[in-house]
């Protein structure tokens, strides 16, 4: 992918599956899942979910593979530094370790994920947001959007992923880097990014504007909104 095509919108939903969209924005609306109830962060499973052994897959059906040759990390906007990091570069970071626990907004949690990558603190230091970036929009190479306030993120358990359970994250998972926002709901990690766009102003992403909610914490129940 050439720089110029990252500047065109690519669409993330594959075809066919507009239906699936469609459905999920209806479950939106109809509030499907929600149980009314909130938790404190101590209680480990969030409201409404159950926990689940597997890893299940969820996406829009377009999995992008990147050569790791083309791919490249840009952290833009308000910055000081604008980052454009190969993929050597980028693993020339000082690479972290983590074990958290991931919950989908389809109800399901995973729990002792293990995960190698580089902390979300390590890119911004580097990058040094203005004092006017406020927002961060996550960009993908499917196209795929999604928002979080600067400071979601800019967090010590938020982070770039490049490897699960010891292994190179797969291409279905959203290798070969993902975001990791283990706080909030999975739909805010974004898989394949390629772009951390810091901005003054809140932009809604892709299911953000197809009514989920804008904050997406599970202890909260922040499903819907
Ligand atoms: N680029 C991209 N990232 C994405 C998505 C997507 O469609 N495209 N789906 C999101 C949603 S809705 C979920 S639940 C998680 C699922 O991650 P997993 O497939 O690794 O379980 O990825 C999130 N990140
Ligand atoms: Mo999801």
């Amino acid at each position: 992918m050439s720089e110029s095509d990252m500047d065109e919108p690519l669409n993330p939903v594959a075809p066919g599956r507009e239906k699936l969209v469609a459905r999920k924005q209806e479950w939106a609306r109809e509030g499907r899942l929600i149980t009314g109830t909130t938790a404190p962060p101590e209680v480990r499973l969030p409201p409404g979910q159950r926990l689940v052994s597997d890893f299940p897959v969820l996406d829009l059906g377009v999995q992008p593979d990147i050569r790791p040759d083309r791919w490249r990390l840009r952290v833009e906007g308000l910055v000081s530094n604008r980052l454009a990091l190969d993929w050597k570069e980028f693993n020339a970071l000082p690479v972290h370790e983590w074990v958290n626990d991931i919950h989908c907004v389809t109800a399901w949690s995973r729990y002792d994920n293990s995960w190698q990558g580089v902390g979300a603190l390590t890119l911004l230091d580097m990058a040094e947001p203005l004092p006017e970036a406020k927002f961060i929009v996550f960009h993908s190479y499917d196209g795929y959007t999604t928002n979080v306030p600067l400071e979601a993120f800019a967090r010590p358990e938020c982070f770039v992923a490049t490897h699960w359970n010891h292994e190179p994250l797969t291409r279905v998972h959203g290798g070969p880097a993902r975001i990791v926002i283990p706080h909030l709901y999975l739909w805010k990690s974004a898989k394949w990014v390629t772009r951390i766009e810091l901005r003054a102003d809140d932009q809604p992403g892709f299911w953000e504007v197809r009514g989920y909610h804008n904050n997406a914490d599970p202890w909260l129940e922040e499903r819907y909104g």
